[in-house]
């Protein structure tokens, strides 16, 4: 059994477990990334819905050396039957489960590529930018594919932002992005992390992810669930082609 500490959770908005993926079972994530990201290479026309390009997140300097390199990949489990797999794992699970009081169901999943010269991911909140159609009551576990640190990306968080279910301004003329002047700069805390560790955290809390700097990939495998009792209601994020 997986002890979560839900009260730890409840306070800062978010909590890190280590090793939930071993390391043999890591290699074959890291090869199914590799053939996602494969397939949709090979034919990008088919998997559009599915692909964010890093040249649509990339400051114009940078843009040329990125071409052709995908940021991310969304949904991801009616394409891999390992990814949908993992999303049922009580490793992974557990803690979710525990923090909503109930069984739970996939909302969300994608994978989040941050290959060297990835984008930034701006402040923000994903229940203010994403999923105000939705639930509140939501639990977003990412995993790490690889080692990620401050230089290749790693997320980074406000502990406690979310207490209160506050809804920051974005900034001016946006949509996703919070304003940079409701981000209390002095309780930001980067989560470095290994490959295989996970960190959950609530759809409120302010989160951000830098430029990927090094030479190295920070893969991560982002999983949302919802409590079951609520059933599947995000089933349509599903596109046609498979
Ligand atoms: O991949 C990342 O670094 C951040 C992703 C994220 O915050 C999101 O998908 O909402």
């Amino acid at each position: 059994m997986v002890l979560v500490d839900v009260e730890r959770y409840a306070r800062d908005g978010c909590l890190v477990s280590r090793s939930v993926v071993a390391p043999d079972r890591l290699a074959s994530l890291r090869r199914e990334a590799d053939r996602l990201l494969d397939l949709c290479t090979r034919d990008p026309e088919r998997y559009r819905e599915r692909i964010e390009w890093e040249v649509d997140h990339l400051a114009p300097a940078a843009r040329a050396r990125m071409r052709g390199v995908i940021r991310k990949l969304e949904p991801i489990s009616d394409l891999s039957p390992v990814f949908a797999e993992l999303a049922r794992d009580p490793a992974i699970t557990s803690t979710a489960e525990a923090v909503l009081g109930g069984p739970v169901e996939l909302f969300e999943d994608k994978l989040n590529l941050k290959l060297p010269g990835g984008s930034t991911y701006p402040w923000h909140q994903d229940w203010s930018c994403c999923w105000r159609a939705h639930t509140d009551e939501l639990v977003t576990c990412f995993v790490y594919l690889d080692d990620a640190d401050e230089t290749n990306g790693c997320l980074q968080v406000v502990p406690g932002s979310h207490a209160g279910k506050p809804t920051h301004p974005f900034r001016a003329g946006g949509h996703f992005e919070v304003d940079p002047a409701a981000v209390p700069r002095d309780r930001i805390r980067p989560i470095p992390l290994r490959a295989g560790d996970m960190i959950s955290f609530d759809s409120y809390l302010l989160h951000y992810s830098d430029l990927n700097r090094s030479t190295v990939p920070r893969m991560a495998i982002i999983y949302t669930y919802n409590p079951a009792r609520l059933g599947a209601i995000n089933e349509g994020r599903f596109p046609a082609c498979r």
